[in-house]
């Protein structure tokens, strides 16, 4: 502990300029952070050269989005140095918690995409495996949101300004990145036609790397984030020809590059800025991975045998052109033994099956911005056109006529002809990987059977499943001490690396003195939330009601609007008096909308005044009280996820390619109240069933639904509660004298088809509430179901996750020595 101490106030001094007895926060905690980081340093040193020396083979998982949050408790934990720390900063005046809260969030991602990647990151840390995380440093994270007068507000979220005391910038290591210019073709030696990319415009990225520990096995891993750099210093004569003005405006334009994160998903919205980044990002990470491997290799064809690349979505499916401009251009080698290394090393997961997320690039940009790479994917799917024709035309199918051919033809083609000539990217990614996953057993069936159900069948091997999972150390450990203590001192702290432990807590939810002790693991988490909620929005919380929480990003697919209807309805029953065994609850609500999302919005405007209604009414708020959580986040998350009773996942079913809140909620004790949709289906398979509250349409009754016709105003007309509801948020009972405010949100369900069928699911939903409220009264029993939930979640964890895609895509294995938690 001296040691450490020692070390911060050093730090204070000589890399903060500060004087150690003028006691800052803000120091103190850059400081313990830069501390901190000297401990993992030479491990990460001592990880990467034992990657040549035993010529391990790499994983690069490619990703435009993470979302780390915060790192000093997570790093602390990690090294088993937390409670040193906690004493070492006490004895210097300050508390760890305190100091924690200095840090800002690295916000580098838009939700359960960019969460994900970070949590394989911590997997691929503690299991040793030997992986690389590759993305964008942004200057701008995903927006801070306020809430004003009831309605998002975006602002900039500026995290830098306050300096990342994780980061190593690799200022002298840059990569050069080539936009727009000219194609010109030549003959080599053999007389076969070449081509060569004569660059238009430059930039540079520039390393940053941040540290990734596994859990207590001095392995430690890198995260590198490119930025934008200019090369406009770098070149003179841009200074010397007079125009110095404009040679700094074109340095700024090119450091465009990296400076804000899109903050948007599910909505594609084809912008010539992102496609940028998408290329500056491949084309500097694929150097990268290449400058490594030759180190050791000269013969490219090795490549799959030492490399394996991970594409998360399509965001960096261009790395697939990339290659083969490299290996063709560069390094001359034929198409088919190019092509082989490509799709030995690539693999792609979809995140998705809405249509209106899935990438396509205007052909007309590509071949302006990429022009060798739009002519390599048109080389590419002529090649795979023919092989499509010949694989048909094998295939004794006597009802494939040329009529069906062409279609095939034009349903899997990587060119889209219509609303504009564009390139699939899910396309070139399928056919340029070896493995196509989903993230969740339904999702992958969707997309054999619906969305790629071409692919499909030409590739039948292709398409495989790996159920997301979550990092046990940042989603129990970490965030839930009360809980993760209680736990440890009955069945120790194995759990941690090896989540399947906790199924010894079974036995365990039939001792009352245990159900007791988990509860009160819970009030603590309670507490400590209603307090932050206190401080930061002047609420009081009644820690007696059930803590029902709804946070995600918000979209019309994940069906806040479902859950605001059961809060009106609530209402009027406690209103009108029919709710006399009402179980007090407070509903949470978190998560933010896309800018551009109108709807989004409006329904984030709608919670917030059905809100300020409930909340000012005294004849009902001692019974119900809404939350909005303004900005939603990772560390907000760590927060309230420990807090939560009752987890709601209730998306319309085969919309949620998996979720992963569900999973975090479910490990934290709470219990849940879902569709039959995404992974909460594994998660009750895996629970059992009865033990969470599963209601509404399944997915293929819903196609049904959808095919038979579907007719919304018919659960209006026939449901007097719902159409109450309804009629006041269509009036102005929650808007006084602004009419018609929440009309759009009313219309888009009674008249717009209500595309996510939230009526028709409002009154099993309104059930399955029913029946939460009577257990809850059951404390026992709630207790016994919150402990025997946790205790069968060990499948969940992101360890299981990344042990699969080790095994069955990438074919690595854990570095030697570092499998059991002993140190190298
Ligand atoms: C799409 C787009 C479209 C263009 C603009 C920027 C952008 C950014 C992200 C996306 C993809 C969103 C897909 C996504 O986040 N899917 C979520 O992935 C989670 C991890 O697999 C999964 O748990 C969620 O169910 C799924 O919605």
């Amino acid at each position: 502990m001296e040691g450490l101490k020692k070390d911060v106030i050093r730090h204070v001094v000589s890399s903060l300029g500060s004087d150690y007895a003028s006691k800052s926060a803000y120091n103190y905690y850059n400081a313990l952070a830069l501390a901190v980081r000297d401990r993992l340093i030479d491990n990460w040193i001592k990880t990467q050269r034992s990657y040549y020396d035993e010529k391990a083979k790499r994983v690069y998982y490619l990703s435009l989005e993470y979302l780390p949050g915060k790192s000093l408790m997570n790093n602390l934990h990690c090294l088993g140095i937390y409670e040193t720390a906690r004493k070492a900063m006490s004895d210097l005046g300050f508390s760890l918690e305190d100091l924690a809260e200095q840090e800002w969030d690295a916000g580098l991602g838009n939700g359960g995409l960019g969460r994900l990647a970070s949590c394989f990151l911590d997997s691929m840390a503690t299991l040793g495996i030997p992986g690389y995380g590759y993305g964008i440093r942004y200057d701008y994270g995903i927006f801070h949101q306020v809430i004003e007068d009831g309605k998002q507000v975006e602002q900039a979220d500026n995290w830098m300004r306050v300096g990342n005391p994780w980061a190593y910038e690799r200022g002298q290591h840059l990569f050069p990145v080539r936009f727009f210019g000219e194609v010109k073709n030549w003959t080599d030696e053999y007389g076969r036609l070449r081509h060569t990319w004569t660059a238009g415009d430059t930039v540079l990225a520039m390393p940053c790397d941040m540290l990734v520990p596994g859990w207590d096995n001095h392995h430690v891993i890198n995260m590198r984030l490119w930025s934008a750099r200019s090369d406009v210093e770098f070149d003179l004569d841009f200074f010397n020809t007079g125009n110095y003005l404009g040679a700094v405006e074109e340095k700024i334009f090119d450091e465009k590059i990296s400076k804000v994160l899109y903050p948007s998903d599910q909505i594609e919205e084809g912008r010539e800025l992102r496609l940028k980044q998408q290329y500056f990002f491949v084309t500097a990470t694929i150097q990268d991975i290449l400058r490594r491997f030759r180190k050791k290799h000269q013969d490219m064809t090795e490549l799959p045998q030492s490399v394996a690349i991970q594409l998360n979505d399509t965001h960096p499916a261009i790395a697939i052109a990339e290659l083969m401009r490299i290996l063709l251009d560069e390094d001359l080698l034929d198409w088919e033994v190019a092509w082989d290394i490509c799709v030995s090393t690539f693999a792609y997961t979809n995140h998705t099956i809405l249509p209106e997320a899935l990438e396509t690039w205007p052909v007309s940009l590509l071949e302006r911005m990429l022009p060798r790479h739009m002519q390599i994917i048109y080389e590419i799917n002529a090649r795979f056109l023919r092989e499509v024709e010949r694989v048909a035309r094998s295939e004794d199918c006597g009802q494939l006529c040329h009529r069906d051919l062409d279609h095939l033809k034009q349903r899997v083609s990587l060119i889209q002809e219509r609303p504009i000539k564009s390139v699939r990217m899910a396309h070139l990614a399928i056919i340029g990987s070896h493995s196509v996953n989903g993230v969740a057993a339904l999702h992958t069936e969707l997309l054999k059977a619906r969305v790629f159900d071409d692919f499909q069948r030409l590739y039948p091997q292709k398409i495989n499943n790996k159920t997301n999972g979550v990092t046990p150390r940042r989603w129990l450990w970490s965030a839930n001490q009360p809980l993760s203590r209680l736990i440890a001192s009955h069945i120790g702290t194995g759990f941690v690396r090896n989540l399947d432990e906790l199924t010894q807590l079974e036995p365990l939810a039939a001792d009352p003195a245990f159900r007791e002790a988990w509860r009160a693991a819970k009030l603590e988490n309670k507490q400590r939330l209603q307090a932050y909620i206190k401080r930061k929005l002047m609420r009081e919380l009644h820690t007696e009601h059930l803590f029902d929480v709804h946070i995600k990003r918000i979209h019309e697919y994940k069906r806040q609007v479902l859950n605001l209807l059961h809060v009106v309805t609530a209402y009027n029953r406690l209103r009108h008096g029919q709710a006399a065994d009402f179980t007090p609850r407070t509903v949470f609500f978190g998560g933010k909308a896309a800018p551009s999302y109108f709807m989004a919005k409006r329904i984030i405007h709608a919670i917030n005044a059905v809100a300020a209604t409930v909340n000012a009414d005294s004849r009902v708020n001692d019974k119900l009280q809404v939350v909005y959580l303004p900005n939603y986040c990772v560390s907000q998350a760590e927060r309230v996820i420990p807090a939560t009773e009752l987890s709601e996942q209730i998306s319309t079913a085969g919309m949620e390619a998996s979720g992963t809140g569900n999973m975090k909620f479910a490990l934290n004790g709470a219990l849940t109240i879902g569709t039959w949709d995404g992974a909460t289906i594994e998660m009750a398979q895996a629970i059992g069933p009865e033990l969470l509250f599963i209601f509404g349409m399944r997915e293929d009754e819903l196609v049904s639904l959808r095919q038979h016709g579907y007719n919304p105003m018919l659960y209006y007309h026939g449901d007097e509660e719902l159409r109450e509801a309804l009629d006041m948020l269509r009036s102005d009972a929650f808007s006084p004298g602004q009419h018609g405010l929440f009309a759009p949100l009313v219309d888009n369900l009674l008249h717009g088809g209500d595309r996510f069928f939230v009526l028709a699911d409002y009154r099993q939903y309104l059930g399955a509430q029913q029946d939460v409220g009577r257990l809850y009264l059951d404390q026992e029993e709630w207790t016994r179901r919150s402990i025997l939930n946790a205790a069968r979640m060990g499948f969940f964890s992101s360890d299981r996750a990344i042990s699969q895609y080790a095994r069955e895509i990438w074919d690595v294995a854990p570095m030697a020595g570092l499998q059991n938690g002993k140190g190298a």
